[in-house]
């Protein structure tokens, strides 16, 4: 059998004249290892990935922002992460994995990285309504849908074509907290089932058909005081309570009259 090898974006084609072209990708699968990386600034997200990695032939790495290495100082130790700046160590990264993924990544992955392999991000919200930071917050205030999206990663913030999405409620008695907690389990439950397509290619994409609406950490920061002069109805203003309720973190706040912040957060309790 004729047998020819020639290269194609970066990838070794193998032409076994009319009978097959095989790629290196499949090639890889068969055989020796495919290398992939994960970004990840979320501890859940690390615990998932370095669970889910033990039982892969694949060669699987995962990193974190350099911002976010605090969040992993024992297991920077333990050799299970290690920080990374995507934006210096993109052509690195491109000749040496397969493929990327941004899960909860707070860097943005440049344009020599995503045009070269396939990247890929797991993010918390539907695309693309509220793209950007902490959707579910922004969703239980505009009524626009939350769930989980992947899609292939272009150089812009969550806007790359949809592979897949799983839309999930927000009930009268939901906080933020309730809601990303909901968020995070259907992104796992995404990841779950699309993991192995998304390794081998097998799946379609759907470019976005609006650039939707964005915001950024400083949208949030900006709504985070609040004006105790403006006329909202109850239910605008029970809204903004439940979506600045998140356990653990102190959101909303107005300026008392000695200049103190005095954080307000919301309880709910359904019959
Ligand atoms: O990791 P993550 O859940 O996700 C955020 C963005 O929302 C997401 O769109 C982006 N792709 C990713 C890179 O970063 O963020 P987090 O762990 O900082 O926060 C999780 C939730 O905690 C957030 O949705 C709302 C809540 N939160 C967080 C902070 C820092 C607050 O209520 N107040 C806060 O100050």
């Amino acid at each position: 059998m004729q047998r020819s090898y020639a290269v194609d974006d970066g990838r070794i084609i193998v032409d076994f004249g009319d009978l097959f072209r095989v790629s290196l990708k499949t090639l890889t699968l068969l055989g020796s290892a495919m290398k992939i990386f994960f970004i990840t600034d979320n501890t859940q997200w690390f615990k998932f990935l370095n669970i889910w990695r033990r039982h892969r032939s694949e060669e699987v790495v995962i990193y974190c922002s350099p911002k976010g290495e605090k969040l992993f100082l024992e297991e920077i130790d333990a050799g299970e992460i290690s920080p990374l700046d995507v934006k210096s160590e993109a052509k690195r990264l491109s000749e040496n994995f397969d493929l990327g993924f941004s899960c909860h990544c707070k860097q943005i992955f440049p344009e020599n990285l995503v045009k070269k392999i396939p990247c890929f991000n797991f993010h918390p919200g539907i695309n693309p309504h509220n793209r950007g930071w902490f959707p579910q917050v922004f969703s239980i205030i505009n009524g626009k849908p939350i769930g989980a999206t992947v899609h292939k990663m272009d150089e812009q913030i969550d806007h790359g074509p949809i592979i897949a999405q799983k839309e999930v409620f927000i009930a009268s008695d939901d906080t933020s907290k309730s809601v990303y907690d909901r968020v995070v389990e259907a992104e796992f439950e995404l990841f779950y089932k699309w993991i192995d397509y998304l390794i081998v290619g097998e799946f379609d994409e759907v470019a976005l058909d609006s650039p939707g609406n964005y915001n950024s950490i400083s949208d949030f920061n900006k709504i985070c005081e609040i004006d105790l002069g403006k006329k909202v109805t109850f239910k605008e203003a029970i809204d903004y309570f439940r979506a600045m309720t998140f356990d653990g973190y102190d959101n909303s706040f107005f300026l008392d009259k000695d200049g103190r912040k005095i954080y307000v957060s919301i309880d709910l309790k359904a019959e």
